[in-house]
């Protein structure tokens, strides 16, 4: 299925003001082939575009709707929040209140800051990790993402420990020239850098399960390393959880590996679907920051009242009943999971679905999944872009991209997993695989 006729037409004015008609590059399907729907409205796992169809959402806004779109809760804190002013630039108790309960939540935060977005967030840490520790280098892994700053946006230099290249146009080499990016899941190869250049290092920076090109989740043992390495060499530990923290249960992965980084990061689901990111830690390190030490930083939105309001109501959802919601998205994921294994088998594809809590992505290759960047098959890509068009038409709407991931919300029910796997069997029946 493509695009109906009125979000062709809106695309097409889209594009004539707006670089692809986007607001950020995969919402393009430029890797699915095709043109983007229109979103017209959402509730809960549903979503309805410009043409009036109705379609499962396994994006959901790319993770921040871990409780389903437009849910009660955060719209009616929103209404509230907004009704008495949107934005003051000013402390004011709503921040306080979504500081408090993020604090509350992950035991190893003594201090948060807030800002907008999940880039924002990285941003900071890594530039408050190099005034702690007045390094430069920073240590980031092909395939993981952590935003858009020049010099996250590096691929990996020729050897294993030379700096980084820019993976975009317009980072300087010099903006690369402090990252040093290595494979994941190669405990030996980042031990021998360490080993090298750990002197240099202000901070090893890593998804808490790295999501963004595929999901690959890490050994304990590596994240072990990493935490090792970085206390032997006085480097600091910072955890992307901007994905999987509050989504895979209140102290994310960080709970999940039993680690204890010295900064973390969150976006998406502490914002309750409004432009919110965070970064924390220890005291001493967060005291470090403006205006009360000399690593600077600054937003003229960060903590408005609205957003705020949009991430505590989220998150008072979460937490409420000791966790009850985080048991139900992994049980919806367990079905999901479960459901698609039994179709792969069923119409003897040697796909494989990979799944932490509520996040899932198909490998859709044969073998064991790839658990590094380098591991995923090229040809996977035109695989799923098949699959997903398929899908569409099927009225399940999954990302637009090959290594993103499948979101399951508390909104999804059984009967939208169980027609989601459905929509699955017909579909791969009905492609080219
Ligand atoms: P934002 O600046 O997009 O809020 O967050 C950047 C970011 C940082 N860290 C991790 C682990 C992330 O996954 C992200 C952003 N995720 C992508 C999707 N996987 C955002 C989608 C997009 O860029 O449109």
């Amino acid at each position: 299925m493509s695009a109906g006729p009125r979000s062709r037409e809106l695309y097409a004015r889209a594009c004539q003001i707006m670089p692809a008609g986007v607001s950020s590059p995969v919402r393009a399907f430029g890797s699915v082939g095709g043109q983007p729907l229109f979103y017209d409205h959402a509730a809960g796992c549903r979503f309805t575009d410009a043409d009036g169809r109705e379609f499962v959402d396994y994006v959901g806004s790319w993770g921040p709707l871990i409780l389903g779109h437009a849910h009660p809760a955060v719209v009616e804190a929103v209404t509230a929040a907004a009704a008495a002013g949107t934005s003051f630039g000013a402390p004011c108790a709503r921040e306080l209140e979504l500081a408090e309960l993020v604090i509350s939540a992950v035991p190893f935060l003594e201090m948060v800051r807030f800002v907008s977005s999940g880039t924002e967030a990285v941003m900071s840490a890594v530039r408050l990790a190099r005034g702690v520790t007045g390094r430069d280098a920073i240590v980031k892994f092909t395939g993981c993402y952590h935003g858009h700053a020049d010099y996250l946006l590096v691929a990996a230099g020729s050897g294993l420990a030379t700096f980084g290249t820019p993976s975009s146009a317009g980072v300087p080499a010099s903006s690369a020239a402090h990252t040093l990016v290595l494979p994941l899941a190669d405990e030996a190869a980042f031990r021998k850098l360490m080993a090298e250049r750990g002197g240099e290092v202000a901070a090893v920076v890593i998804e808490g399960v790295p999501a963004n090109n595929g999901l690959l989740p890490q050994t304990p043992a590596f994240v072990a390393a990493l935490r090792d390495e970085c206390d032997r060499h006085g480097a600091m530990l910072i955890l992307d959880e901007v994905i999987t923290g509050f989504r895979l249960g209140p102290d994310g992965a960080a709970g999940l590996y039993g680690v204890v980084p010295d900064l973390a990061t969150y976006g998406k689901v502490i914002g309750g679907g409004l432009p919110v990111g965070a970064y924390g830690g220890r005291r001493e390190h967060m005291e470090r920051l403006a205006p009360l030490g000399p690593v600077y930083q600054a937003g003229t939105l960060s903590g408005n009242p609205v957003a705020m309001a949009a991430g505590a109501a989220a998150l008072r959802e979460l937490l409420a009943d000791d966790g009850r919601a985080w048991r139900r998205l992994d049980e919806l994921g367990e079905r999901l999971e479960r459901g698609l294994r039994e179709v792969f088998v069923r119409r003897g594809v040697p796909w494989s679905v990979v799944r932490r809590g509520s996040i899932l992505w198909l490998a859709l290759q044969e073998g064991p999944p790839p658990v590094a960047a380098e591991g995923i098959d090229p040809e996977a890509a035109g695989r799923y872009a098949r699959l997903h068009a398929a899908l569409l038409e099927r009225g399940i709407y999954l990302a637009p991209s090959a290594y993103e991931v499948m979101f399951v919300s508390t909104a999804h029910d059984e009967a939208a997993i169980d027609q989601t796997v459905a929509a699955f069997s017909d579909a791969i029946r009905a492609i080219e695989w």
